[in-house]
């Protein structure tokens, strides 16, 4: 049997399939740009100024070539036992008064999707994108409703962003509301591609819909006080509620939301007990594409850096984001972004090989100078935003200082260290002692650590954005292992002085993911299939699952020369002072 996965992106539609032993099968893509081009989207979206969205028939499209390719290449599609998948977080998809009556009469002999559903199923004919800016005004009103971002991460796991749901909901509502008042339901786009597949509305899926600014993660409920406010005075909250489908498909409850729709069973040969699993959003299927344990911690070293943390303590702060964790009971995903990483490493890079040659992307200088014991900078520091940074949340800035090291107190700032050696050293430090100190108050303590702070040591009170914690916290905990991702992943000394600062206790590892969302859809899929048929008993959960049965040859185990405690301890006395610099940013 096999089990697929999509992932529905910015630019491109995946499909992957997986068999038994969680090997990769058949491999399809839809890319809009190349092969719808007659949407004449740019990278996948509309842009005007700060709206920005991305056209719903261009993935019905997308779905029936996807599944057409998986078809003429052969692939057996009689032998599909589930589906599952992920798409891109945070926007929403209106549908018309009828759709629901249209998903059921879908019919494989009356054209594509596109031509059965479009316009009429839909009430807008395009679904707002994650890089939209328009609602700053609808965030603002939300916060206020709660009392400010603090309360807002409280309760929902995010401070208001313009990209949410709710603020998004409540733009359309207040902007359009003859489109809102003939919408019969609103999905996230994960809930509209399961809906699709499985021929019915399904409701949200509960991880998802914590990218929305709506739901009550303490609670886990929607909260009412918010789609109250982001309900239209025309409508209520009840009104908004029933358009989301009532309450979500909780995680921790897993169900298959229903069967293939007849349309792909008769136009694609699936088996017609082929079950869809409920979709999730890009960020939530790639932990669900590793064998992620509480404490793991995957570091995406991308044009940006984006850490993820699988974690047990719900410690939200305005500066990251929480989700529940799509698989595992009791555990949220955290989401740390930072604007400034690779861009920023590059403007070092050049710095240090000069002008003239044509050392182009070579990174062998700053390599170099990042593994170079006999260039200290044991008392340096540096934050390196040449882009206004998300965590801290401050303006573009780029700050030496040298630091007394038996006090921590800044002893002068510097407008140039020695040499620009010296920033290669400390870019990297920066950022990694930036990803360590926001992912510490969502690990779990242990004593084994505490062997580096001496009892007698004083133990004062550091501040990083709204966190106020002693010291120590940020000297004891530490990840249980954490993966590298992303393009600057390929680079070993980046990822050395990385694992050195963030001090997993069980190893550091590296993979190739140019499929990680697609496929933590298929992994979910097949765990789904057997666990709600009883195929794998009660105590085998997703993350035990995965843990038996992940192909290890995927996984390089990184080895970090000399000894990474006392590495990762020698950076403790670096932690005050960037407390300290980061307070004079504005
Ligand atoms: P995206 O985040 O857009 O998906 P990638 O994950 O491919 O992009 O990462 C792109 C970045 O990776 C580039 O900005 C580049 O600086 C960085 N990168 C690629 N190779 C290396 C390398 N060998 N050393 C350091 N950085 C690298
Ligand atoms: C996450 C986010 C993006 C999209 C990309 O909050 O907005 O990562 O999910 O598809």
């Amino acid at each position: 049997m096999y089990y697929l996965g999509f992932d529905l992106s910015t630019q491109q539609l995946k499909c992957l399939a997986i068999d038994e032993k969680l090997n990769i099968v058949c491999n399809e893509v839809v890319e809009f740009e190349k092969d719808l081009p007659h949407y004449h989207t740019k990278k996948g979206v509309y842009s005007r100024g700060d709206v920005v969205d991305c056209p719903v028939g261009m993935w019905l499209e997308a779905l029936d070539l996807v599944l057409k390719k998986f078809a003429d290449s052969g692939f057996d599609m009689g032998s599909v036992g589930a589906m599952s998948g992920s798409c891109q977080q945070h926007g929403s998809v209106y549908w018309k008064n009828g759709a629901q009556k249209m998903l059921e009469m879908l019919n494989a002999k009356d054209g594509d999707l596109v031509q059965q559903l479009c316009p009429e199923a839909f009430s807008r004919e395009t679904a707002p994108n994650w890089q939209d800016h328009s609602t700053e005004d609808q965030c603002k009103k939300l916060e206020s409703i709660v009392g400010g971002p603090e309360e807002m991460a409280q309760i929902t796991g995010s401070r208001a962003h313009f990209r949410f749901t709710g603020p998004q909901i409540m733009k359309i509502a207040e902007q359009e509301p003859a489109a809102y008042k003939e919408t019969e339901s609103i999905s996230l786009v994960s809930s509209f591609l399961t809906s699709i597949l499985c021929g019915k509305i399904v409701p949200l899926e509960e991880a998802d819909a914590c990218g929305m600014n709506l739901y009550d993660i303490p609670a886990r409920k929607y909260n009412e006080q918010l789609t109250q406010a982001a309900a239209p005075k025309y409508d209520s909250a009840a009104g908004l509620l029933k358009r989301l489908g009532g309450q979500v498909v909780k995680c921790d409850e897993p169900a298959s939301m229903g069967s293939v729709s007849s349309y792909f069973v008769d136009k694609y040969g699936f088996n017609k007990d082929c079950e869809i699993f409920p979709f999730t959003g890009d960020n939530l299927a790639t932990i669900c594409s590793l064998p992620l344990e509480k404490n793991d911690v995957l570091v995406s070293l991308g044009t940006s850096t984006t850490v993820l943390v699988i974690t047990d303590q719900y410690h939200p702060s305005p500066n990251y984001h929480l989700f529940i964790h799509p698989t595992i009971p009791k555990y949220y995903m955290g989401m740390i972004c930072f604007s400034n990483g690779s861009l920023a490493r590059e403007k070092i890079r050049d710095a240090i090989n000069g002008s003239g040659g044509d050392s182009g992307n070579d990174w062998t200088r700053f390599n170099a100078a990042l593994l170079d014991d006999s260039l200290d900078n044991s008392n340096e520091l540096g934050v390196y935003f040449p882009l206004g940074e998300i965590v801290p949340s401050v303006k573009a800035v780029t700050k030496r200082i040298t630091f007394d090291e038996n006090t921590g107190e800044i002893i002068e700032y510097r407008e140039n260290f020695d040499n620009p050696k010296h920033d290669a050293k400390n870019i990297v430090e920066s950022q990694a002692l930036s990803a360590r100190i926001r992912v510490t108050p969502l690990l779990n303590g242990s004593d084994t650590g505490r062997k580096f702070q001496s009892k007698t040591e004083p133990d004062p009170d550091v501040s990083f954005d709204y966190d106020n914690l002693k010291l120590s916290d940020y000297t004891t905990k530490r990840p249980n292992r954490v993966y590298f991702v992303g393009g600057a992943s390929k680079n070993d000394a980046i990822v050395k002085v990385f694992a050195e600062v963030m001090g997993a206790r069980n190893g550091n590892y590296r993979l190739e993911t140019p499929n990680s969302c697609a496929l933590g859809g298929c992994f979910k899929a097949l765990w789904l299939h057997k666990y709600a048929s009883g195929n794998i008993s009660r105590s085998t959960t997703f993350d035990k699952f995965l843990a038996e049965n992940f192909p290890k040859k995927e996984l390089e185990c990184i080895n970090i020369a000399g000894d990474i405690d006392e590495k990762w301890a020698s950076y403790n006395k670096k932690i005050a002072p960037l407390s300290r610099l980061e307070a004079t940013l504005d």
